[in-house]
C-alpha cells in the first residue's frame, strides 16, 4: 500500500517483497562483477557502509570528492549494465508515485553490516534534481531519518523493512536523511546484512 510521507515522498510497503529474491540474485550478479567496497571519503574515513553500482554512471566517493562516473574509480573498468528488471521496477514505483517516464542512469546498491550508518546528507550531485530517487531496501530492517531542509531541523524515524520502496521526489528530494546503526540479525534472504538500492537520473 502507498503511505505519503511527506510533500513528494511516498512509502510503498512491502511493494518489492515478491521480487526480493531475483532482486538480490541481480544484486550477487552485480556485486560478482563489481564487489562491495567500503570507500574513503574526501575527509579520509572509511565509509562503514559497502557500496557498489550498476549502470550508465556509478556515485563513489575518493580524495577527490563525491561524484557521478562513467567508470569505477577503484578499478579502471565501467560499472556492470542495469538488469532491465532493476529499471523496470524502478520506472513502475516512479509511476505509481506520479513520477512519469523515470528513466534512471545509475543505481546504487549500499550493504549495510550490523553498526553501519549513513549520517544526515542530502543527495544533491544528480543534474537535474526534480528527477527522483527510487529506493528499494532488501533484508534487515533500519531506522531511516527524515529530516528537513537544514541539517539542523528536527528528524522523524521511519522504519523501513524487507521489501519497501520509497519514492523520493519534489521538495522531499532534498530533504536531509540518513540510516541509524544498523542493528545486528539474522534475514533468511540476506543473512546478516541491510541492502538498499537507489535508482538515479544522474545527468539529462
Ligand atoms: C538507504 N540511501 O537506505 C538510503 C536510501 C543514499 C541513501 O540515502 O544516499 O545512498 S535513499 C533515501 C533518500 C534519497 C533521496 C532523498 C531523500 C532520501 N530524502 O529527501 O529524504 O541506504
Ligand atoms: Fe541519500
Amino acid at each position: 500500500w502507498a503511505e505519503p510521507l511527506a510533500e513528494g515522498a511516498v512509502i510503498l510497503r512491502r511493494r518489492a517483497r515478491e521480487h526480493a529474491g531475483e532482486l538480490m540474485r541481480l544484486v550477487e550478479e552485480v556485486s560478482a562483477r563489481n564487489p562491495f567496497h567500503h570507500r574513503i571519503t574526501p575527509g579520509g574515513h572509511r565509509m562503514s557502509v559497502a557500496m557498489t553500482n550498476c549502470g550508465d554512471f556509478g556515485w563513489s566517493t575518493d580524495s577527490r570528492g563525491y561524484q557521478y562516473s562513467e567508470r569505477d574509480n577503484a578499478s579502471g573498468l565501467r560499472w556492470p549494465a542495469m538488469p532491465d528488471r532493476f529499471r523496470q521496477l524502478a520506472r513502475e514505483c516512479a509511476d505509481e508515485a506520479g513520477f512519469a517516464q523515470f528513466n534512471p542512469d545509475a543505481c546504487l546498491i549500499n550493504r549495510y553490516e550490523p553498526g553501519a550508518k549513513l549520517t544526515l546528507h542530502q543527495d544533491k550531485d544528480e543534474q537535474d534534481l526534480k528527477q527522483p530517487i527510487v529506493s528499494v531496501s532488501l533484508g534487515l530492517p533500519a531506522v531511516f531519518q527524515f529530516g528537513g531542509f537544514d541539517r539542523g531541523d528536527a528528524t522523524q524515524r521511519v522504519l523501513l523493512e524487507h521489501g519497501d520502496i520509497v519514492v523520493w521526489g519534489g521538495p522531499s528530494r532534498l530533504r536531509f536523511h540518513g540510516i541509524l546503526p544498523l542493528k545486528p540479525g539474522i534475514h533468511p534472504l540476506t543473512g546478516a546484512f541491510r541492502y538498499n538500492l537507489t535508482f538515479r537520473r544522474a545527468f539529462r
